[in-house]
């Protein structure tokens, strides 16, 4: 994994206005794309809500299934931005795909996330009681329970991308997805995110650079590997080209890195209540984050410099099928919570 980002923030330490070329920008969430994201959001939330059933074909499931199932419920279904989803979405339509095509792959990679959430939460992990305003996982349902929960969501999310032959995509592209999905997860992926991310309070460094170095490893790995590959799997879905594929994947790179960079300044700015999980944690326990390295004002203009850049990648593509790229990259620096 290259660290071409490191780079840039040397250079942004000088803080100089930005001369780099601007697509159309989209000053402010506008209500078209308001509504846009909700009527996603909408169908998004059917399909989870119909991926998780609490039998099977009108059997009813034993108690201690039942018990899993609505474990996985429990975290899929209570109020995710959807942000991976939707993104997945947006590339399968840029690229000439039916939002259909890629509903599965969308609601997989939004499975895998509500995984990743439910194991990061954990005592042994960060130890967390709050998420999106509720109790988390394992302090609703213990555990054992959410750590089946969050491995059945990880198979579930396999199994929902493989029956998208049925939908007509060809067997290749379905296989090329899931291998992406893979790899998102594993030691290229979350995984390797997530161990850089504990190990990352005892670690000492010889400068700035190295910190910012391992910083970044951990944001690109925990974070933008699965937003990039929710909007490479969306593409493959929907039929687009290895040059559209290319182009899709830098963007969500950009825009991957920029979510996890607000993440950190939002963590330090406002009150649980906003986020609806336990604020300023990073600081207490001692986690590297953007606003720790580089300050809160430096992390938010990195923020609108990849921002910048991420827009850039989609010069290319026809100028009025972006436009939910440019506005989701836009909602993502401007998000409050
Ligand atoms: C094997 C799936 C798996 C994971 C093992 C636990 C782990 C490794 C990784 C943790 C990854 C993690 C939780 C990263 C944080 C990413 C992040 C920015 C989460 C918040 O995303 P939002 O804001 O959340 O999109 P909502 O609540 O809107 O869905």
């Amino acid at each position: 994994m290259r660290h071409r980002y490191t780079l840039v923030l040397s250079a942004m330490r000088l803080i100089r206005p930005s001369n780099r070329r601007h697509l159309t920008s989209i000053a402010s969430p506008d209500s078209e794309f308001i509504s846009y994201m909700n009527n996603k959001a909408k169908s998004i939330e059917k399909a989870l809500d119909d991926s998780v059933p609490l039998c099977n074909n009108s059997v009813p499931l034993l108690k201690p299934v039942l018990e899993v199932r609505e474990a996985m419920r429990y975290t899929l279904l209570s109020g995710g931005k959807r942000v991976r989803p939707m993104l997945c979405l947006v590339a399968c339509e840029l690229v000439g795909g039916q939002e259909s095509t890629a509903m599965p792959t969308a609601c997989a990679v939004e499975m895998i996330h509500a995984s990743s959430l439910i194991l990061d939460d954990l005592p042994c992990m960060d130890d967390d009681s709050l998420r999106r305003g509720k109790p988390t996982n394992h302090k609703v349902f213990g555990e054992k329970t959410a750590i089946l929960a969050a491995n059945a969501l990880m198979s579930l999310a396999v199994e929902q991308t493989l029956a998208s032959t049925s939908l007509g995509v060809p067997s290749e592209r379905v296989l090329w997805a899931v291998q992406e999905m893979a790899r998102a997860v594993g030691t290229e992926g979350l995984v390797a995110g997530q161990a850089a991310d504990l190990a990352g309070g005892r670690m000492s460094f010889k400068n700035e650079d190295e910190e910012l170095r391992y910083l970044e490893f951990i944001h690109i790995h925990k974070t933008a590997v699965l937003v990039e590959a929710a909007a490479v799997v969306g593409a493959i879905m929907g039929g687009g080209s290895d040059e559209e594929i290319e182009r899709l994947k830098s963007y969500a790179r950009c825009v991957g890195l920029m979510f996890q960079v607000m993440d950190d300044v939002l963590d330090e700015t406002k009150s649980s209540e906003e986020l609806g999980k336990t604020a300023g944690k990073d600081l207490i326990t001692g986690k590297l984050t953007y606003p720790k390295v580089m300050g809160v004002e430096n992390a938010r203009e990195y923020a609108k410099m990849l921002n910048r850049e991420a827009q850039e990648h989609l010069q290319g593509f026809d100028s009025d099928k972006v436009v939910p790229l440019l506005s989701l990259a836009d909602y993502i620096v401007k998000r409050q919570n």
